[in-house]
């Protein structure tokens, strides 16, 4: 997950005064980030309307067959990664795999929503939310620890998973985040972004970061499939400390539910818009180089059943054990060694349907973002959102 603005303004996903002011900026001038701002990829504030005009809108872009489609050839998946920057692996999860993240997805939303935990992005053109996003997955479920450890208990084609972000990333790579980004109808697109947003200009020849995604639905033009820019992974890096020059046209990712999604880190992605009447719903796990520092502090916020239960691999996986040089080591613990967890956070784990309202009280969750989350889901009801009207009946 990124987020693009700081003070939400929910009528885009990009911030400030209404002036362009991406939060990366605020650490390092030079970023692609404030490149692809300057060029116009998110929405603007005041009109709903992408700056850059159609970013979103994809149709005749590209030819057909033109840009990766799924397939499960090992030699295939690496070449498109290397020439596009992603590559779609064909049936990684079985439809019963599938099933399953898409029962737990489901009703895991629908909890957060009710108890007021649920945080939500995007906009349709009046300024109500459409998109919900659930974070830290690893504590929201067993498939999805599962799916961080590559385990093929729940992701059928998770060694070839692991090995082409392993060949990506190096040895040793930690997870960054693990979330799902439900794209409801009616919303704008996301600003477009990299995976390694943060990481200064000029970039190496190679990713710092590796997104994995596992579509639940069927990805198309319409539902919002994931915006990408083919190939602007190569363009970012040879551009050095340049400007980003003018980037190829958007296309939305398109395939089967079931399938990966693979993406260098160096990518130009982001949510596309939906324009059905159907929510798509994706998994994300974020994954980076070990000495990179995580978006979520796994060390802090998974919960203990999850640390207790957790495979070796699981844990260094997510950061517990220490590299090389001691980094991520506790009181000077070296090399191998793995961290205990701190477990005075009581972070949102696993919900269902029989959840009880007073759970969502006992979370150590930001009062400010437990009013927020309920405040805007209270807009969306009224404005009759997909999302909020759903739960009912
Ligand atoms: O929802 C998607 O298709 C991609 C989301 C994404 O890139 C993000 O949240 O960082």
């Amino acid at each position: 997950m990124v987020q693009i603005g700081k003070k939400i303004n929910r009528r885009v996903g990009y911030v400030d005064d209404g002036k362009p002011k991406p939060l990366y900026t605020r650490y390092h001038r030079d970023t692609v980030q404030r490149d692809l701002i300057d060029q116009g990829y998110y929405v603007d504030i005041e009109t709903s309307e992408p700056v850059l005009p159609g970013y979103h809108r994809t149709r005749d872009n590209y030819a057909t067959g033109e840009l990766p489609e799924p397939t499960d050839d090992i030699e295939q998946l690496r070449s498109d990664l290397e020439t596009f920057g992603f590559c779609l692996v064909a049936d990684a999860l079985t439809p019963e795999q599938l099933d399953t993240f898409r029962a737990r997805v489901d009703e895991q939303a629908r909890a957060e929503r009710r108890l007021r935990l649920a945080g939500f992005t995007s906009a349709s053109p009046d300024g109500i939310p459409t998109n919900q996003f659930l974070i830290a997955l690893a504590n929201k479920g067993c498939c999805f620890a599962d799916a961080i450890e590559f385990s093929e208990r729940s992701v059928a084609r998770g060694e070839l998973l692991d090995q082409l972000t392993t060949e990506m990333l190096g040895r040793d790579f930690i997870c960054n985040s693990a979330a799902a980004a439900i794209a409801g109808p009616n919303g704008t697109p996301q600003a477009l972004h990299c995976g390694q947003s943060m990481i200064p200009k000029p970039w190496p020849p190679w990713p710092y970061e590796c997104f994995v995604g596992f579509l639940l639905d069927d990805f198309s033009e319409q539902n919002g499939g994931t915006l990408v820019i083919p190939r602007s992974h190569r363009i970012l890096t040879e551009c050095g400390n340049d400007p980003v020059p003018p980037l190829p046209p958007t296309a939305n990712v398109t395939g089967p539910a079931g399938s990966a999604l693979i993406m260098d880190g160096r990518l130009v992605h982001g949510t596309g818009a939906n324009f059905t009447d159907a929510l798509r719903r994706l998994i994300i796990l974020t994954f980076h180089k070990p000495f990179i520092r995580q978006q979520e502090q796994w060390g802090l916020t998974l919960r203990p059943d999850v640390y207790a239960n957790a495979s070796d691999k699981l844990k260094a996986r997510l950061g517990f054990r220490a590299w090389h040089g001691g980094l991520g080591g506790f009181e000077g613990h070296g090399e191998g060694a793995v961290a205990p967890l701190r477990d005075d956070w009581n972070a949102v784990g696993e919900l269902s349907d029989e959840s009880a309202e007073e759970d969502g009280a006992g979370y150590t969750i930001h009062a400010a973002r437990h009013a927020h989350s309920a405040a805007e889901f209270e807009r969306m009801r009224a404005a009759g959102h997909l999302l909020a009207t759903q739960d009912d009946d």
